[in-house]
């Protein structure tokens, strides 16, 4: 059975306030490995396939302007059950009510935006973590 991996994204608010290491941190300390990492900018092409499930709702297009507003950090992670566990490390959207002890919820708040700024991106389902993950590593497998 191979290793199940996960397409994690430090978005432009997490980047701009210094959190790449505290985010790895908490991905290293839980015990997942890090397997890949890039800082890019994101374009418009790269976001509507990455987001294309939210293509046409209300905040698709301040979610789209939030996540060019400056560089990302993508990285892929891996470990039993990482797409959960990390899901579990981020919490729930909305950082309002995150759970404390998670990612959103010690580390971000509402903005009062119109697009929720949340820090960071977990993919939801292998299938998703699959097809997220060749987006931001085209040669990776
Ligand atoms: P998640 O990132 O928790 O998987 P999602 O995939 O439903 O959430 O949405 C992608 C991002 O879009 C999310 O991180 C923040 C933003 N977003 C989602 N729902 C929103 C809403 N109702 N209003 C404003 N922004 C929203
Ligand atoms: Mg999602």
């Amino acid at each position: 059975m191979s290793t199940e991996k996960t397409l994690i994204l430090v978005k432009p608010d997490g980047v701009r306030r210094g959190l790449v290491g505290e985010v790895i941190s908490r991905i290293e300390t839980k015990g997942y490995a890090i397997d890949a990492l890039r800082m890019l900018q994101a374009d418009e092409a790269l976001l509507a396939q990455h987001y294309a499930e939210h293509v046409g709702k209300p905040f698709y297009d301040p979610l789209v302007e939030f996540m060019m507003s400056g560089p990302i950090v993508a990285i892929v992670a891996s470990g039993n059950r990482v797409i959960e566990g990390f899901r579990s490390l981020a919490g729930v959207t909305d950082p309002t009510v995150a759970a404390p002890g998670t990612i959103r919820g010690d580390l971000a708040r509402d903005q009062g935006t119109k697009v929720i700024q949340n820090l960071v991106h977990g993919s939801d389902s292998p299938e998703s973590a699959a097809r997220e993950i060749q987006i931001f590593f085209p040669s990776n497998k």
